[in-house]
């Protein structure tokens, strides 16, 4: 993409740096010679010609997928411009940038998006003057660590990617080590995904006692909050947090952003004001950790949320991502899962499958989507066992009906049902299940199917077979 500019002052030089626009090359028109002369010390190409001559528009060799920015004070001036450049590039995307008295003529509105100045320089001030005062927070939290021996980085009990990566953030921007700044829980790092994302991006998160709190000198919450899990201290150095403020908190420095769909958002915000280098571990981590919170940016989540994935994107290992999001198949299932695809029962439109026991539970998921895929299946209906439960995941790929609605009334009355239209999910202590029940597979089956019928004929559908 190329961007080119038409002006008759130097304000547009002030505006723009082509080393930094991104663009392949950017152009400069104009009437003046001096004026050009200034503009290719800048580092644009220029053009010197009246603006009224379509010669002038066709050195630019612009296309339409280039950008043209119109910077003339004068309408009379604009309507020249305009004539000429449209004469020669009909299709062009044209900005105005203009002053309060030379707004563009109402007849270009639909081929001129009109930029008053006031706009750009509000939104340009807005962000500089954010980022000092982000700049002013990175240097307080940095004075408060100085000096520290050793520094607790707590996130919480059950260590989700965003915990973990705004700690590996503030390690970072504080310059320590994983000696000097431990990242601790009062748990462990448990859901498969959040497993192979330590692995993969080798972060260790301690398991710590409360009363451990003691050999560090300073304590920071990321993530977390008291109250969130028993244990979580009430009196800290640092919290930096996106869940609502808990009032019994007691922190020397506070950075509570409800709004932000993540805390990871947050800590992104402070490395790139700080103009602290961001490496690719730690981009990846940052983007997992925001990506999880607001499911891909979907939930919860603000433009800043969006802007830091963005920044973060370009920085990130995406072949790691991948595989911390599709964690590899487990050998000693590989078993079960030819087993349950053997045997997989087809009634309709419906898959049933049944894993048996199972040594990691993010298998019957996969199992679910992977089903969904087979020829002329509309639901998938994977069971297996797990810790003492029978899990159940249902993917369901047309729109009548709602999966999680089915599964809870199909599941309800023995443990825990229910989820979204597309994709649901029930856990079953084993010790729930009746006891005439002689065997998972048609236990899960039938439940599923009376429910599924059951739900047809309230909706007034015709029941099938
Ligand atoms: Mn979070």
């Amino acid at each position: 993409m190329k961007i080119a500019v038409i002006a008759h002052t130097d304000l547009p030089l002030a505006l723009l740096d082509p080393k930094q626009s991104g663009a392949e090359e950017c152009l400069f028109a104009c009437e003046d010679p001096a004026l050009a002369r200034r503009a290719r010390r800048r580092g644009f190409t220029t053009v010197t010609g009246p603006l009224d001559d379509l010669r002038t528009y066709r050195r630019l060799h612009i296309s339409r997928n280039d950008q043209v920015l119109v910077c003339l004070e004068s309408r009379q001036d604009q309507d020249r411009c305009f004539r000429a450049l449209f004469e020669v590039h009909p299709k062009m995307a044209v900005t105005a940038l203009h002053g309060p008295r030379c707004v563009p003529h109402p007849r270009w509105e639909g081929a001129v998006l009109a930029l008053p100045m006031e706009k750009v320089g509000a939104a340009g001030l807005l962000g500089v003057m954010e980022k000092a005062s982000t700049r002013r927070a990175v240097a307080t939290v940095r004075e408060l660590f100085k000096g520290a021996e050793r520094v607790l980085l707590l996130v919480q009990e059950d260590p989700d990617p965003d915990g973990i990566a705004s700690a590996l953030a503030l390690r970072t921007l504080l310059g320590r080590n994983r000696l000097s700044a431990v990242i601790g829980s009062f748990g462990a790092v448990k859901r498969p995904e959040n497993v192979s994302m330590v692995r993969l991006l080798d972060i260790n998160v301690q398991q710590l006692r409360p009363e451990q709190i003691t050999e560090f000198d300073r304590v920071a919450l990321l993530d977390v909050q008291p109250l969130h899990s028993p244990g979580i201290p009430t009196d800290v150095d640092l919290v930096i947090d996106h869940h609502p403020r808990r009032s019994q908190l007691k922190a020397r420095f506070r950075d509570i952003r409800p709004r932000y769909g993540a805390t990871s958002t947050i800590l992104t915000e402070y490395l790139l004001a700080s103009d602290t280098p961001i490496s690719q571990r730690l981009a990846t981590a940052l983007l997992y950790g925001i990506k999880t919170d607001t499911q891909l940016l979907g939930r919860d989540t603000t433009a800043k949320d969006v802007a830091a994935f963005s920044s973060l994107y370009p920085l990130v290992n995406h072949a790691t991502l991948r595989r911390i999001d599709h964690p590899q198949f487990p050998r000693r299932d590989l078993a079960s899962l030819s087993h349950a695809l053997t045997h997989a029962e087809i009634v309709d439109d419906i898959l049933f499958a049944y894993l048996g026991p199972l040594t990691r539970e993010d298998v019957i998921p996969y199992i679910a989507d992977f089903c969904l895929e087979v020829e002329a299946v509309e639901w998938s209906v994977v069971s297996g066992l797990y810790e003492g439960k029978l899990i159940i995941s249902i993917r369901y790929l047309a729109g009548a009906r709602h999966a999680g609605e089915v599964t809870r009334a199909a599941f309800e009355a023995y443990g825990s049902a229910g989820g979204h239209r597309a994709m649901s999910k029930a856990v079953i202590p084993l010790v729930q299940i009746p006891q005439d029940c002689l065997a998972h597979d048609s236990w899960v089956r039938d439940r599923f199917l009376v429910a599924l019928h059951e739900g047809r004929q309230t909706a007034g559908e015709p029941a099938t077979g």
